[in-house]
């Protein structure tokens, strides 16, 4: 195991803690931007450690395709190749391959897909995932899963979710660097309390060094979704790590937090922000709106961020359809407000004022109560 959590305070399930990783000391509950390429689109490296970000995400799938992960390797892994001190995530990659290429095959083996280089079919085992997952070096790696969506039912919910477990077994095997790398393994059984209830016990007899919660966040209704993660972090052990997958817009980083979940990624805010969309204590706020061409107004006059300190709407605006920069700064925005929220959560719940931060959280974004 190469990591230590440390629970530092609690309100009823909702924990606050330190998350000590290989390359950095990070505070949960936390937020992981997506760096698909391994970096955050609009953003440098240092413009994310000026915002507070702790630990970044990048995927298997996306960097064994290019440069590579021999490349990654060669070059002395992802930390050194992106030029970011700080911790790193790699998803398996499956998941990325079953929602992006609709020709995915999964089988026993593993995912069989179409190289989107050259069209020749290639397999994703978990082996061959933890494999490439070593080479890139990222503080925590995943285990290749078998994920499906939470809105088709039948017997493939069970199937993906045993596969799920098998394979498990299979990135344990294959996993070369347990001291310098944590493996997490992934609960999966769709809406199904039963299977979900096999899936959690089942990956906490392999005592892992954390866990998360996959196959939500795929169009189910919030009280299935919200129903899962309370009865998996109920389940989960409270001394490790607890992630949420795909996950999430703020107001579920808020409930899952509540529901004792620490850790969350998301590609929402730096993608809302390529569509010119602020996120706000009220929600959101869409630049290209045409009330914003002479509002002077910095996006959220509460926020302290770079951008709200340097900018006005009516600029962004003006920016937001024309200009890479306008993204670039809605993005930058948006992280920031991701990663405050996230202190905020854990300041709140360390100094026993987690429910006003909650009802305050909730007035401003519903504030007709609806
Ligand atoms: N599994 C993996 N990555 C993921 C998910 C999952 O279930 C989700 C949830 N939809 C997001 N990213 N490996
Ligand atoms: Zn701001």
């Amino acid at each position: 195991m190469a990591l230590r959590f440390e629970v530092l305070g609690r309100f009823n399930r909702a924990r606050a803690a330190q998350l000590t990783l290989p390359h950095f000391v990070c505070q949960t509950p936390l937020f992981m931007p997506v760096g698909t390429q391994g970096t955050i689109k609009g953003l440098t490296t240092d413009q994310l450690e000026e915002i507070g970000c702790q630990i970044i995400l990048g995927n298997t799938y996306h960097l064994a395709l290019r440069p590579t992960s021999e490349l990654i390797d060669e070059l002395g892994g992802l930390h050194k190749f992106i030029n970011w001190p700080r911790a790193l995530l790699t998803d398996s990659g499956g998941f990325q391959m079953v929602s992006l290429l609709h020709l995915a095959d999964i089988t026993e083996k593993g995912v069989t897909f179409q190289s989107p280089v050259d069209g020749k079919p290639m397999l994703l085992t978990p082996e061959e995932s933890i494999q490439i997952q070593n080479r890139i070096g990222a503080d925590i790696i995943m285990a290749l899963d078998d994920v499906v969506r939470t809105t088709i039912t039948g017997p493939r919910i069970e199937e993906a979710m045993y596969r799920t477990l098998r394979w498990v077994d299979r990135c344990i095997a294959a996993h070369k660097r347990p001291h310098e790398q944590n493996l997490f393994g992934i609960v999966q059984g769709g809406l199904d309390p039963v299977l979900r209830d096999i899936c959690v016990r089942g990956l906490v007899d392999r005592n892992l060094p954390g866990y998360a919660i996959g196959g939500l966040a795929g169009g189910e209704d919030k009280d299935s979704f919200w129903r899962v993660v309370a009865q998996c972090t109920a389940a989960l052990p409270e001394d490790k790590p607890r992630y949420v997958m795909g996950v999430g817009y703020p107001l579920d980083i808020v409930v899952c937090s509540a529901l004792g979940a620490d850790m969350y990624d998301c590609v929402y805010p730096t993608r809302t922000a390529r569509f010119g969309t602020a996120l706000v204590p009220e929600g959101v706020l869409k630049l290209k709106h045409n009330a914003m061409v002479n509002d002077t107004r910095p996006i959220d006059p509460k926020c302290a961020c770079m951008v709200c300190k340097n900018y006005t709407r009516a600029y962004i605006h003006c920016l937001v359809t024309k200009d890479a920069m306008g993204s670039q700064l809605l993005s930058y925005h948006n992280l920031y407000y991701m990663l405050q929220l996230s202190r905020n959560l854990h300041s709140s719940i360390v100094e026993g004022r987690f429910p006003e931060f909650v009802c305050d959280f909730l007035q401003k974004m519903f504030p007709k109560g609806d």
